[in-house]
């Protein structure tokens, strides 16, 4: 078995143990009414996005998410949270460097060995879900867990849930599809994008994603017989006739998109494997990206 079937395997685990570390009184993650910024890059750049749109959804205060590298240093936030797996990564070390003595931040990470650790006032110690696989599934969504149960959220049902994800057999359709489109509304969205960098990160593949309602605004004119059109959540936007219209399949499920993200890292890893990639180490990837410091 590969690093990531295993690391895939261990995330019920993982959550419920990210719930207990968020629940920590000086986790340092933000406070209800807090206006926060969370950032990242790449795979923690979409579980920014999933965090900071389910918090401000719940009315936990005004939550913005960043690519690190886009981050606008000008404004003013109560409080920064940082993802990074490796801890290692410039553009979020630059970013927490900046805003030093300015606001708080809290990181979340799986290494403590690594200059994060002294970047941030608050971490998050997630090192039981580091990962050996360069392609990011348990820390992903360990983080994610964490800072879901930071929200108020119960990691029980969602790691129970998850049963279904892991065990069910994926059909050939889905292994056979040309494209996959990966849609999703609200906090869904930064799961969609997760999706779609999972399949072309791990396989290669061409995947796109979408709010669920801007599918109708072009993209649906990808989809024909032989592709796959993912939804996260289930379809209450009518999408579903559309879709079978073009021939192309639809794929949605009635569990917390979170979990269904779950079906999706199988099937990254299952293409890549059916493929011949290593599904752990695809080219042109490091486990972080680490960058020369300008003019040198
Ligand atoms: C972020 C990241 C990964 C990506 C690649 C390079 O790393 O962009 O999401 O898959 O391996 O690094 P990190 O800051 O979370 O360690």
């Amino acid at each position: 078995m590969s690093f990531i079937g295993e690391e895939i395997a261990r995330q019920p685990a993982a959550w419920l143990k990210a719930a207990a570390v968020a629940a920590a009184p000086d986790s340092g993650l933000p406070e209800p009414g807090e206006r926060v910024a969370v950032v990242g890059c790449g795979t923690s750049w979409f579980m920014a996005e999933a965090y900071a749109v389910l918090r401000e959804s719940r009315g936990l205060g005004e939550t913005d998410y960043f690519a690190a590298s886009e981050f606008p240093h000008e404004r003013a936030y109560d409080r920064l949270v940082a993802i990074s797996r490796s801890g290692t990564t410039t553009e979020v070390l630059e970013l927490l460097d900046r805003r030093r003595g300015r606001y708080p931040a809290v990181a979340l990470t799986a290494d403590l060995t690594t200059p994060i650790v002294d970047a941030a006032e608050h971490i998050l110690d997630l090192s039981f879900a580091d990962e050996k696989s360069v392609v990011q599934t348990l820390f992903a969504t360990t983080a994610l867990t964490a800072l879901r149960a930071g929200l108020g959220e119960d990691a029980e049902p969602l790691a129970e849930q998850v049963r279904t994800a892991l065990d069910a057999p994926l059909p050939e359709e889905w292994l056979a599809a040309e494209q996959i489109s990966f849609l999703g509304r609200g906090w869904a969205h930064g799961i969609a994008r997760e999706a779609a960098l999972k399949m072309r990160e791990a396989t290669q593949g061409w995947t796109e994603a979408y709010p669920s309602m801007e599918y109708r605004h072009g993209p649906i004119a990808i989809a024909a017989p032989g592709r796959l059109v993912w939804h996260f959540g289930p379809d209450a936007d009518g999408l579903r006739p559309d879709v079978a219209a073009t021939g192309a399949l639809f794929v949605d499920h009635p569990e917390d998109p979170q979990a269904d993200l779950v079906r999706v890292q199988r099937l990254a890893e299952a293409t890549a494997v059916r493929k011949g990639l290593d599904p752990d180490r695809p080219r042109a990837l490091t486990r972080s990206v680490i960058l020369e410091p300008a003019g040198s």
